[in-house]
């Protein structure tokens, strides 16, 4: 992995689901404050100053973070463990949403249905290939497809992260499919 990578996916801990790790807190809308965020990674030994921390989240190719208007603060889109709240937006979502997975979790969801795990939501991709890629992260990858159509009807929300990401809270295994 790159040097640049890592740094991300040291942020990407930092701002989802240990801000400890760099010795900072979010604020309830999943803030940081960007001269503490840089002060606090490198209190652990890492380097990074504003021209970097500017460079990894304009190139980063998930567009994971965002800054406010005056670049003061920075949270992360999607993502998070711990409970913040970063104002998604409430949207009406595709007909149909892919979820990717690893085939030893088929059973469990099957029965229990697609839970948010750790995280705060269950996270569904708009595009097959994407959620492919989700998948592979896990192991053997396995798509699903999820009724996001009938879900609404039945009176689900679903929101829309800044990057893109199809959020919900629950996936019922009456609204999934493989093929
Ligand atoms: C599985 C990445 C057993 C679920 C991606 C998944 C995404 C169940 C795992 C984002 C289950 C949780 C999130 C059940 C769900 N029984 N297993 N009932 N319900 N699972 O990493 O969706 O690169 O928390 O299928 O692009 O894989 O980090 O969620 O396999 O957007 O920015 O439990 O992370 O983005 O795994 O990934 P995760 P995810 P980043």
């Amino acid at each position: 992995m790159k040097s640049n990578d890592r740094l991300s996916v040291f942020i990407s801990l930092v701002l989802r689901h240990q801000p400890d790790a760099a010795g900072i807190t979010l604020d309830e809308h999943g803030w940081a404050d960007v001269n503490e965020l840089i002060h606090g990674i490198n209190g652990t030994g890492r380097f990074i100053d504003l021209d970097l921390l500017e460079k990894i989240v304009r190139e980063d190719k998930k567009n994971r973070y965002g800054f406010d208007e005056g670049h003061t603060r920075i949270r992360a889109n999607q993502g998070h463990s711990i409970a913040v709240d970063v104002e998604l937006k409430k949207m009406l979502p595709p007909d149909v949403l892919y979820h990717g997975t690893a085939t030893r979790f088929m059973e469990s969801i099957k029965t229990k249905g697609l839970k948010p795990m750790s995280r705060l939501y269950v996270h569904l991709s708009k595009d097959y290939d994407t959620a492919l890629k989700v998948g592979k992260r896990h192991g053997e990858p396995v798509v699903i497809k999820v009724d996001a159509a009938g879900m609404c009807r039945d009176g689900a929300d679903f929101y829309l992260s800044e990057n893109g990401v199809w959020l919900t809270k629950y996936v019922d295994p009456g609204y999934l499919s493989i093929n």
